[in-house]
């Protein structure tokens, strides 16, 4: 049985649960237990705050965790990060007042810096010979600047709106950072076969997402013409019309070049496209 920990409510949670479900891994049970069951794959789910949760894969209380990259690197244990699994994306930025006149990280030099991350401040300060004062604080680390507490801070951002309300401005990004998978570096070998399994099927949700299916119409004199354009997994299905002289293309494209590929298409004379998502792509 593979123990997976997971953030038990927060800005994690959904998406780790969601991840699972398009894994195909059913949980009856909510997160009002410290722990369930899936119902039809060898996993115990643990829910656990997140700040916890790399403690708990190096001791092997649970094997795997879904983290914020940034919670991983503060906490500094000797656990692999596995997969990327891109949400929960932010950074870790430095802000300072809106009037502080930011030039670069020497502009810091001598001042007061309020943090939930002071390892991954520390660790930055020093890279950027840069002598400041990091003063450590649990929550709400965007008032500190307002009330006096410190000059600057660093703290996570995602739409920026949290530093702009606080008449704060992003001085420097640390860390960009993503929710990603975390294992126990001594798995057991039926829990490493397990894990495996897992990756496969998190691989599998993930391609599809950066790929799309796409079925079209094309003059057979375009044909090799549109191959060229849409190679496909391996090439794309070709099948004639009822239409002489004309066939039906089928094939997949990647997220990043599709509208590049779409312009090229209507080029090569291609008619009544349709673009579906995957649900799965195993390659
Ligand atoms: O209870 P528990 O300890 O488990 O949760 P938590 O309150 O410590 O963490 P939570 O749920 O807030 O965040 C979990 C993880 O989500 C973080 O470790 C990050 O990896 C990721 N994440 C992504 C974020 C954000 N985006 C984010 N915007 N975590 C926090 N924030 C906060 C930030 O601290 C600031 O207060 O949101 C505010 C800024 O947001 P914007 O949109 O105004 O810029
Ligand atoms: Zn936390």
């Amino acid at each position: 049985m593979l123990k997976i920990a997971i953030q038990k409510s927060g800005r994690l949670f959904e998406d780790s649960i969601k991840l699972l479900k398009e894994c195909g891994i059913e949980i009856s049970n909510g997160n009002k237990q410290l722990k369930t069951v899936a119902d039809n794959f060898p996993l115990e789910i643990y829910f656990l705050r997140d700040d916890d949760i790399p403690q708990y894969v190096y001791d092997g209380v649970a094997d795997i965790g879904i983290v914020g990259e940034n919670v991983l690197l503060e906490k500094n244990k000797d656990i692999s990060l596995v997969y990327r699994l891109g949400f929960g994306k932010c950074r870790l930025s430095i802000a300072v007042p809106k009037s502080f006149k930011y030039k670069a990280s020497t502009d810091l030099s001598g001042l007061k810096i309020a943090t939930s991350y002071p390892a991954i401040l520390k660790k930055y300060l020093k890279k950027q010979k840069v002598d400041a004062e990091i003063h450590e604080i649990s929550g709400s680390v965007e008032i500190a600047p307002g009330i006096g507490l410190a000059d600057a801070i660093c703290d996570l951002v995602s739409s920026g709106s949290t530093l702009f309300t606080n008449n704060l401005k992003e001085a420097e990004v640390i860390l960009k950072s993503e929710a990603v998978l975390t294992a126990n570096k001594n798995l057991s070998a039926e829990n490493k076969v397990l894990l495996e399994k897992l990756l496969l099927r998190i691989n599998a949700v993930k391609t599809a997402k950066n790929n799309k299916y796409i079925i079209l119409n094309a003059p057979n004199r375009q044909l090799k013409n549109i191959e060229s354009i849409l190679p496909g997994m391996k090439s794309p299905t070709v099948t004639p019309l009822a239409t002489e002289g004309w066939s039906s293309v089928q094939s997949v494209v990647n997220e990043n070049d599709f509208w590049e590929v779409i312009e090229k298409l209507k080029q090569s004379e291609a008619e009544g496209i349709l673009v579906l998502p995957i649900e799965k792509m195993i390659v």
